[in-house]
This record gives structure tokens, C-alpha cells and sequence, in this order.
């Protein structure tokens, strides 16, 4: 089923420059990039995209961090793009991660784990008018959509 998610490149990957080796595994793949920016979440942003962590211990921390310095956010389309990508980010703690996972090869921690992506429609659905407008997505043919 097409579907589409939202990438964050946290502040942890975009400092370690891992931005162009994150997006290398999600096109290598054969999702396609739909929109794509580069922001400072505010506290108040940060608050709404991670509401459903409020109440746990972590939540200031975890606000903290992810407006700490800027992010890259992305929307990304394809068969099964929900879970596709959330299968290449690997588990949250990067140090429990498998290898082969964004976060198996780059993270050694569970707060500075290099990338966020929707664990679900619905969470696809809160996140989406966080980062992005509807007309902030651009529609195109790659061309090669035979081939994958
Ligand atoms: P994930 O969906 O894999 O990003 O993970 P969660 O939604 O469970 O957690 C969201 C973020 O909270 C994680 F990216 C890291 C952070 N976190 C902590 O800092 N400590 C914890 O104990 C659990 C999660």
C-alpha cells in the first residue's frame, strides 16, 4: 500500500554530518523524497510533535534536545513507507540497534539516536503539520519507478 512518513534527522545526525548518508538508505531503497527542509523546532513544536511522551520521565530532556540545534524533516512515499522505514531506522536504543539500521551503525545511545519516523498512521497524521503544508510536497516521476 502507498503510503507516506516523516523523517527527522536529529540534531545528533545532522552535527555528525550523517544527513547525506541518511538520505542515501532511504533512496537506495527505492522511497521517494517528496519534501525536504531544514528547520529549528521551537519548544512549543517539540512539545506538540512528542505530546505522547508527556507525562515520562525523559520528556524535558527529550524537548530539550531536539531544539538544541536544527534538523532536517523529510516526507518520504512508497510501499509500506511506514513501516519500510522504521525497519531501516532500526530499534530506539541505538546501543540494543541491529547493525545494518541507521541506528545499529551510527548511535550508541537512546536519547541522541539520529532519527525520528512516524510509527503509524496516526502518528504520521499528528506530526505531518508540524513540519510541513500540503503544498510544501511536490509531486514527480523519478523515472526509473520500473526498475523497483
Ligand atoms: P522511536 O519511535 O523509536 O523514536 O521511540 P519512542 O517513540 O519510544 O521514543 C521517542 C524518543 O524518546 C526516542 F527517539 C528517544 C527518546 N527516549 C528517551 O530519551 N528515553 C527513553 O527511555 C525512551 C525514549
Amino acid at each position: 500500500m502507498q503510503e507516506r512518513t516523516l523523517v527527522l534527522v536529529k540534531p545528533d545526525g545532522v552535527k555528525r554530518r550523517l544527513v547525506g548518508e541518511v538520505l542515501r538508505r532511504f533512496e537506495a531503497k527505492g522511497l521517494k523524497l517528496v519534501g525536504l527542509k531544514m528547520l529549528s523546532l521551537s519548544k512549543e513544536e517539540a512539545e506538540k510533535h512528542y505530546s505522547v511522551h508527556k507525562e515520562r520521565p525523559f520528556f524535558r530532556d527529550l524537548v530539550n534536545y531536539i531544539t538544541s540545534s536544527p534538523i532536517i524533516a523529510m516526507i518520504l512515499e512508497g510501499n509500506n513507507a511506514l513501516s519500510v522505514v522504521r525497519n531501516i531506522c532500526g530499534s530506539t536504543d541505538g546501543s540494543k540497534a541491529a547493525p545494518g539500521t541507521i541506528r545499529g551503525d551510527f548511535s550508541i545511545s537512546i536519547e541522541k539516536n539520529i532519527i525520528h519516523a512516524s510509527d503509524s498512521q496516526e502518528s504520521y497524521n499528528h506530526e505531518f503539520p508540524i513540519f510541513f503544508k500540503n503544498s510544501e510536497l511536490l509531486s514527480f516521476e523519478y523515472g526509473d519507478e520500473v526498475l523497483f
